[in-house]
């Protein structure tokens, strides 16, 4: 076949390593840039691949999110904006690996069980992030893309949540919105400017957000996205990559992790600030208080924020629709025990990976899914949109439930729906402090987060340690489990689990505990106990 010999004289311009063998990881593959050029190559074919098989549009966006500038990746998306179907990592990683003379059998055995017509027409929408090398590694996927036969549409730079969006809306044939910048723009702002409009009399102040945009593509983003606010929203920038590196001291992931505030941004007491990561598919808020104690509302709190406001809106508007909330293990054990216990609302627990949060919140009429990173938005049913939308063109009901059945409509779309977004979470988040005339200090009341630490820790081989029960628990190695619970057990209301990441050659370890003090040394006695029962490297865990 034409095609085939196109793929082999291609792919010998996008070698492989030899004995390199890279794995699909939580959200794709994830490496130092240097080791994905032919990656990204074959997920341009595998993208080809998927888009005859789904007969849509199969978007391909190269980052490495809230890794070092140094790395990158891809990101592959399915024909509604979501990620890939689970089922297709394999092929993905069987791809990936295959030397070179195997190629063509690899892509013939995914031909072959997917009972894929060749003759299909693929489309594929590719986009990148601000990294060095992302320019290169882009078109690497274009070769791919083309090498098969199939059609693209570079979008160049854009956030990751812009491509699902794109995505969603050419597989919609524009029901979700316009598949360009400009309409992503237009939609989600137009939203936000009617829900705004809820509020009653903004200050100056009360409007203003200071936003860290990681140095990244989520800063050049929403410069571009100020202009379609009416001034609804004022935004000073920091971080917006004229000076500093990618992520570097800053950005969503090192707030989160370092619990503090990052370098380029002056924090004054009363200043509501954010934190993008490097794709701005993450948001963190975040504020110093008076005496300049840094006070974190990550996914936990944006996810009971973004709640509360929808229960309320239903309730007025008397429609009784499943409203759920979906966390994953790093949910900070308050947050859980506060939607469930005070706000009453199903909590569901999943693997890490958006993947799992998104399949998750599907099963409810609305599923607001977070992770603890920021990492979230929210999905309404097919029948919960239809039943909104009824009702906000019903004129037989009175005011105040036909202003809650216009405001929901105006969420529905500020929300991305495909897929967490920076942009899309801080336009709601910003939209619901103006109505509910809420400071980011209140907000940060609605309940306490228990003390927590997140530590990293270096192994020969990550995959040692196997994980069950939405990663709370570890089967593998022998001992492990057994240890973290004997040391769980001499700390009040603690907590800690272990896991292999899926995007940093590394385990994650998080605890909590009833002070700071203890989750440090929880966190770091666990560290201990994966350096020496699954295989450290370098030199062994500190105390903090
Ligand atoms: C990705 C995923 C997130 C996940 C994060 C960390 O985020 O999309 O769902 O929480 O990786 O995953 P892990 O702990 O397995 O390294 P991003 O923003 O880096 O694409």
């Amino acid at each position: 076949m034409a095609q085939f010999e196109e793929v082999s004289k291609q792919s010998i311009l996008h070698p492989k390593p030899a004995g390199l063998a890279l794995q699909y990881g939580t959200a794709g593959f994830r490496s130092n840039s240097i080791h994905l050029d032919h990656i990204m190559f074959r997920m341009g074919l595998l993208a080809v691949l998927r888009s005859k098989k789904t007969k849509s549009t199969i978007g391909i966006m190269v980052t490495a999110s809230h890794n070092p500038e140094e790395d990158n990746g891809v990101k592959l998306v399915d024909p509604m904006g979501e990620m890939l179907a689970a089922t297709w990592e394999s092929y993905a990683t069987m791809l990936a690996n295959a030397e070179q003379e195997e190629l063509i059998s690899a892509l013939n055995e995914i031909i072959e069980k997917e009972g894929i017509d060749k003759s299909q027409e693929a489309s594929v929408f590719v986009g990148k992030d601000t990294r060095s090398s992302s320019a290169s590694l882009s078109q690497a996927v274009l070769d791919g893309v083309h090498a098969l036969g199939g059609h693209s549409k570079d979008y160049g730079l854009v956030t990751t949540p812009q491509l699902h969006y794109m995505v969603c809306c050419k597989n919609t044939q524009g029901k979700y919105g316009d598949a360009t910048v400009e309409g992503y723009y237009k939609k989600l702002c137009q939203a936000f400017t009617q829900l705004v409009g809820n509020a009653s009399n903004c200050t100056d102040d009360q409007k203003h957000l200071c936003v860290d945009g990681a140095n990244g593509i989520g800063a050049l983003k929403l410069r571009e996205m100020i202009s379609h606010l009416n001034k609804g929203l004022q935004v000073t920038i920091f971080n917006d990559g004229s000076k500093g590196k990618l992520n570097h001291q800053c950005g969503a992931d090192f707030v989160k992790v370092q619990q503090k505030t990052p370098t380029g941004i002056q924090v004054n007491p009363g200043d509501r600030c954010c934190s993008f990561d490097g794709d701005a598919d993450r948001i963190v808020y975040y504020f110093a208080d008076s005496q300049q104690v840094f006070h974190l509302l990550d996914g936990d709190k944006i996810a009971t924020l973004i709640s509360t406001f929808l229960k309320e809106l239903l309730i007025q508007a008397g429609l009784n629709l499943k409203i759920a909330v979906v966390q994953t293990a790093y949910a900070n054990g308050s947050s859980t025990d506060y939607l469930e216990n005070t706000m009453n609302v199903t909590v569901r627990c999943t693997k890490t990976g958006v993947k799992h949060l998104h399949h998750a919140a599907l099963e409810f009429d609305v599923g607001v899914y977070f992770e603890a990173n920021g990492h979230g938005t929210v999905l309404f049913s097919k029948a919960a949109e239809d039943k909104i939308q009824q009702l906000a063109q019903d004129s037989r009901i009175d005011d105040e439930r036909k202003r809650a059945a216009l405001m929901l409509q105006s969420t529905i779309n500020v929300i991305n729906q495909t897929v967490g977004d920076a942009l899309s979470d801080m336009l709601l988040i910003e939209a619901i402090l103006a109505i509910k005339g809420m400071t980011v200090e209140q907000w940060d009341r609605i309940y306490t987060d228990l003390p927590n630490r997140q530590l990293k820790v270096k192994v020969s081989d990550r995959r040692v340690i196997d994980t069950t029960d939405a990663e709370r628990r570890a089967v593998s190695p022998a001992g492990l489990q057994e240890a973290i619970d004997n040391l769980v057990k001499t700390y009040r209301k603690a907590r800690s689990f272990v896991r292999p990441s899926g995007t940093e050659d590394v385990v994650r370890v998080y605890a909590e505990a009833d002070t700071q003090e203890s989750a440090d040394a929880l966190a770091h006695e666990v560290s201990l106990a994966v350096y020496r029962l699954a295989g450290g490297v370098g030199e062994e865990p500190k105390p903090l």
